[in-house]
């Protein structure tokens, strides 16, 4: 009995506790409960090797997952404690930057889940991704804590040597649960500098980058603007396959020889990629031969690509390697060897004439599958970007398309929506979320729609109720929420809802009178040395407070920046959401998550065909979804023949040139700074090398569409129900089937 468990955890009387007393009770008996849960097992097993894992708070989805939250908060409820008190305490892991790291944590969930034997390796950053907080309209950063309470990390007595150069460091085993639903369990270990120290940490998030004995795992990609932060990053990488790789070796070391009949290392994306480096001199050093050795890690490890950017491709020099290991060299060269034997295209070389090593290469060459993470993408991927890679290897090109757990992005996010959905068609989509499909034959009863249009202005309030309360903001719930959440990266295109945003300001103040308000959400934080990235954070929160103190735009709009978006915001954002912005260059983003998160909340979605936003549309049909835009391969053109020229969109379009000159507007000069708007008007006229004026007319005429469609409130409910009942194909355990099927065989 759950009850028995709480009130024998402490002697103290439960109602005289503070939050943090009973937090700690509650963690305590959820985690014994945890105990009793089985693991993954079993003989061949998947190591998810990766730099990141943003898994967001643990404490709801675990007690839901165990089935014991209402009885839980039952029983704080007759002791004067409310559990949404308590699960506000829960500290948010935020161990990731974005899609990537979020990825990591949904595969987590559903290997779980599913009960395939797999287990998550990286780094235990003591500050994950910077907090954000805006100051005078500006991004500034400061560290984020998240290891000052007890929480769900667990020291275990796993310590290993890793040496890097001339210092000798010891890396310490960390784990966190993960709980699969109704099903196992399995763990995320995290390897951490033992001799860390916490003190080197200055203002805000500036800590001394030399002294790798003592900040190694501190902080969450470091600053790699400059030499000593790319050092630091890649002996981080280093650290963490050094340890992870220690762990697979001793967790296997009776099979070394046949050791990828045994395990698989399923790499994401290029941060462990010298996985294969250091598991060939792994095995050389236990008497393996270099040509078995070879044979036996290409045998085990498969690599996810995550981008098309070039500028993300990392390369490392090899004095890096050198500086780390000089060992290493020797074998990076033979490995070159081999490649040159395979090829003499520069494009698939791993080391470059400029003594580079690249790690995509790296990656492909040793390994026995490459995947991207959407249809288009990888075809990108097989077509172009890697082109002379897919020709060598056409067999170990492969698709998997991205999933999201349902678990946390309906069940606990949305359960007023869950219930509903419960109600009508059963809950077997819990267990399988193609059976949503089902959902899809209530499209045109009017009670249902009523219900659906009623759940989502629920959870517009409770998303108002959240701002109010945290961010001391008001919103108006009778409003379109229109919704970008992202990292910000001129690739995704806030910067094209920002120039709609004053295309519609100004048309507003020349007589137009929409049908009804507008709130932009943005969610979204730039990398602390993405100028542009920031000058465009600082434009939308300048234009924010223009149209705030503006009685007559502020009839029809709003501008909400969320502060901090982490996956705590997202979970009370997403189930809100009208309008689901989805508006990358095509052919840029890889996949994208948070378009299948939204849509499953019945959000529809205001994209390009770019990503899976693709597959989202073959799912739910035209009528279903709004795309505008240019095409992949028009874009791909244009880049070829570098023939996008800015200037011509902006001379030649006065809707165009007067949304952009608004940013040096006196108004806009007023409220914000002038060196960060004249460089972002300068770029759009200058560079804008993604090419956000390509697509403005049809993004206006495209959006507007969107809006007034809102008004016919049957059609437009319709739309969500096909959205919501199309959405299982996106679950992350279909995407993990795909990976256990086609790859990992486990
Ligand atoms: C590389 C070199 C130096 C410093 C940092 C990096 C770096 C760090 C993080 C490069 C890439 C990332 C993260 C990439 C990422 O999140 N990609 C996203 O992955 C999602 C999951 O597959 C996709 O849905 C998104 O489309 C993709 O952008």
């Amino acid at each position: 009995m759950i009850r028995n468990e709480i009130l024998s955890v402490s002697d103290k009387d439960l109602k005289s506790m503070s939050t943090a007393e009973v937090y700690e009770v509650v963690l305590e008996v959820v985690q014994n409960r945890i105990k009793e849960v089985e693991h993954v097992k079993g003989d061949r097993k998947v190591y998810y090797m990766s730099a990141e894992f943003l898994i967001g708070k643990l404490l709801t989805n675990n007690m839901m997952n165990l089935g014991i939250y209402d009885e839980i908060g039952a029983v704080l409820k007759e002791n004067g404690h409310d559990i949404s008190d308590i699960e506000g305490f829960d500290p948010e892991p935020s161990l990731g930057n974005g899609g990537l790291g979020r990825l990591a944590a949904c595969f987590l969930d559903s290997i779980a889940t599913l009960g395939i034997n797999g287990e998550g390796l990286g780094l235990n950053y003591h500050f994950g991704l910077f907090k954000q907080v805006f100051r005078n309209h500006l991004q500034t950063e400061t560290k984020d804590v998240w290891l000052d309470i007890p929480s769900w990390l667990r020291k275990t007595d796993v310590v290993y040597p890793v040496q890097i150069g001339d210092v000798s460091l010891k890396s310490r085993m960390y784990e966190i649960d993960v709980l699969g639903y109704r099903g196992k369990k399995t763990t995320l270990r995290l390897f951490d500098l033992e001799s860390i120290d916490e003190t080197l940490v200055g203002e805000g998030i500036r800590f001394d980058q030399e002294a790798i004995d003592k900040n190694l795992t501190l902080f969450l990609y470091p600053d790699d603007s400059t030499e000593t932060g790319l050092r630091l990053r890649f002996a981080q990488q280093y650290f963490m396959v050094k340890s992870g790789l220690s762990y697979i070796l001793e967790s296997h070391k009776d099979v070394l020889t046949e050791l990828h009949k045994h395990v698989v290392i399923q790499i994401n994306d290029t941060h462990p990629s010298m996985v294969v480096v250091l598991l060939i001199q792994a095995l050389q050093e236990r008497g393996v031969s270099f040509e078995d050795a070879v044979e036996i890690v290409s045998n085990t490890c498969a690599y996810t690509n995550h981008t098309i950017l070039a500028e993300a491709l990392e390369t490392w020099p090899i004095n890096y390697f050198e500086a780390v290991d000089a060992d290493l060299v020797p074998i990076l060269h033979k490995l070159q060897d081999i490649v040159a034997t395979r090829s003499t295209d520069p494009k698939v070389q791993l080391i470059d004439e400029n003594n580079k090593v690249h790690m995509a290469s790296l990656a492909i060459h040793f390994s026995f599958s490459t995947n991207g993470v959407a249809a288009l993408h990888t075809e990108i991927l097989v077509k172009s970007e890697l082109k002379e890679f897919a020709d060598l290897y056409p067999t170990r090109f492969n698709n998997k398309t991205n999933g999201i757990t349902f678990r946390r992005w309906l069940q606990f996010s949305n359960r007023e929506l869950t219930s509903f959905l419960e109600s009508r068609i059963g809950d077997e989509f819990k267990d399988e979320a193609t059976a949503l499909k089902a959902f899809e034959a209530f499209k045109d009863d009017k009670e249902v729609q009523d219900s659906i249009l009623a759940i989502k202005t629920s959870q517009k309030e409770r998303l108002a109720k959240h701002l109010a309360a945290t961010k001391n903001i008001t919103i108006n719930t009778n409003s379109i929420f229109d919704i970008q959440i992202k990292r910000l990266h001129e690739y995704k295109r806030q910067q094209l809802n920002m120039l709609y945003i004053i295309d519609l300001m100004l048309r507003i103040r020349d007589g137009y009178k929409p049908s009804r308000h507008v709130t932009f959400f943005f969610g979204s934080k730039a990398a602390p040395a993405y100028i542009i990235a920031k000058d465009i954070i600082h434009s939308l929160l300048t234009l924010s407070e223009i149209i705030a103190n503006d009685k007559e735009l502020s009839q029809y709009m709003q501008i909400v920046f969320v502060e901090n978006y982490n996956v705590t915001e997202a979970e009370y954002l997403i189930p809100a959401c009208d309008v689901s912005e989805q508006i990358s260059l095509a052919s840029k983003e890889a996949s994208g998550t948070g378009n299948m998160k939204l849509m499953l909340n019945g959000a529809l979605t205001l994209g390009t065909l770019d990503g899976a936003n693709v597959e989202i549309k073959d799912h739910v049909g035209e009528d279903n979804i709004y795309i505008f835009g240019k095409h992949s391969d028009e874009i791909i053109e244009h880049y070829e023949k570098a023939d996008y020229v800015s200037r011509e969109y902006y001379d030649n379009d006065p809707r165009i040139k007067a949304a952009v000159d608004f940013l040096i507007s006196d108004e806009m000069l007023a409220a914000g700074n002038k060196d960060n708007l004249a460089r972002l008007h300068h770029e759009f006229i200058t560079k804008d090398w993604f090419m956000t004026l390509i697509d403005f007319e049809d993004y206006v005429t495209v959006k507007d569409t969107c809006f007034n469609d809102y008004e016919d409130r049957a059609t437009w409910a319709k739309k969500m129900i096909v959205n919501i009942a199309n959405a299982g194909f996106f679950s992350s355990d279909r995407t993990i089937a795909d990976y256990n099927r086609d790859i990992w065989k486990v």
